[in-house]
């Protein structure tokens, strides 16, 4: 049996990180869809976060990406964030979006290009300390296209190489997280293609170093719920990009293409008899594709998806599939988990809102609240996610 006041507890401990880039105008190579209302400073994307916590109550803090999310004084955008009741998270790091990285950032052949690109990753450092940041997202976009373009394994010592002075600048109380991802922009050889490739590095580089799940950056067929019961046992679990993933990294919703393996990788935080990754407070996502719905109630439906494949997680008859599996009962232990998938957690989540003081349907809250009509009236010239910010 459940104890369900202990499953309510849980969930009121989750918190899932939004990215500020979520919020701006997005789109494909093939085109961007403007909306009306959206963020035109780093300010009104936070604001707009904010909206997905007060509504949700779990969503609590806002990744920045850098340059995108450039100002003047960065302790300023942390204090403007607890106004609005949300805090600045996960600072993610953007080698990505200049010339000079055309061949690759901290792999690039050229050592002034890769200096360019550390400089950069120690000032994502800097905006950590003046904002109060505990974690360094990286991703790159570096890699080849054609065989022979340039030395695979040379690349690997450049990137271990810079990795390693980034952990070497790191506070204290800082991390580094290394996101991985199968192919794109490159499409030869990705410098850190896997989480194996993540993990290795990682492992060197010592405790401050964790991998970065991309739900969206696996082969299709991959197994992530292996991958994350493995980084889990070996404690280099830093977090997820929540993403969809229908044929590749299409950044829709969480849990849009398949909503079991949201709750899988849940259960798997349990089985592994630690608390799930959704109920740590490292781990965001990274829908940034909201090309043509609209950005906060799309947010608010994919924190809700969380949510509910969390609370489904949490109902899983631990002591039953425990005892299922150590008697060697295979249809017995898939029942205890189809039981706990099947479960209707929507009135649960709705009791637990309204015990908090929230509306029990944020969508609906939302909608009534008026907040689009009034960013659209207010705010004109909004901007596309990052390009040109
Ligand atoms: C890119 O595919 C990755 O998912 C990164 O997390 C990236 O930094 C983010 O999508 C913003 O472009
Ligand atoms: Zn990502
Ligand atoms: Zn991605």
């Amino acid at each position: 049996m459940t104890d369900l006041s202990a499953v309510k507890a849980a969930l009121r401990g989750q918190s899932i990180e939004l990215p500020s880039w979520a919020f701006a105008n997005s789109g494909t190579r093939f085109k961007v869809f403007g909306q009306p209302g959206v963020p035109r400073t780093p300010q009104e994307k936070i604001a707009d976060a904010a909206q997905v916590h007060r509504y949700t109550g779990i969503a609590p803090s806002v990744a920045l990406h850098i340059p995108w999310d450039t100002v003047d004084d960065y302790a300023e955008l942390a204090a403007y964030a607890r106004e609005q009741g949300v805090r600045v998270g996960t600072v993610n790091a953007n080698v990505f979006q200049d010339d000079d990285f055309k061949l690759g950032s901290v792999t690039n052949p050229d050592p002034g290009v890769r200096a360019k690109a550390l400089d950069h990753l120690f000032a994502c450092i800097g905006v950590m300390d003046a904002t109060g940041s505990a974690d360094l997202k990286l991703w790159f976009a570096d890699g080849t296209n054609y065989p022979g373009q340039d030395d695979v394994r040379a690349r690997q010592d450049r990137l271990a190489e810079a990795l390693e002075a980034v952990r070497d600048r790191l506070g204290p109380d800082q991390r580094m997280l290394l996101e991985y991802k199968l192919f794109e922009p490159a499409f030869y050889t990705t410098d850190v293609p896997d989480w194996g490739t993540a993990y290795a590095h990682c492992l060197k580089l010592g405790d401050q170093a964790q991998v970065v799940v991309d739900t969206g950056h696996h082969a299709p067929g991959t197994n992530i719920e292996f991958i994350v019961a493995f980084l889990l046992r070996e404690h280099k679990l830093g977090g997820f990009d929540f993403n969809s993933r229908f044929y590749a990294d299409d950044d829709l919703m969480v849990g849009a293409a398949d909503p079991f393996q949201v709750g899988g990788q849940a259960v798997l935080g349990r089985q592994n008899r630690q608390s799930t990754p959704w109920l740590t407070e490292r781990h965001g996502y990274d829908p940034t594709c909201h090309n043509i719905e609209a950005k906060i109630p799309a947010q608010i439906r994919s924190v809700l998806n969380v949510q509910e494949a969390t609370a489904k997680a949490l109902l899983v008859d631990a002591g039953a599939l425990d005892a299922a599996q150590r008697s060697g009962d295979v249809l017995g232990a898939n029942a205890v988990l189809m039981d706990a998938y099947n479960t209707d957690v929507r009135p649960l989540l709705a009791e637990l809102r309204e015990e908090d003081g929230r509306d029990p349907d944020p969508m609906a809250a939302f909608a009534r609240s008026g907040y689009l009509e009034a960013i659209a009236a207010e705010r004109v010239g909004g901007r596309q996610a990052g390009w040109g910010v």
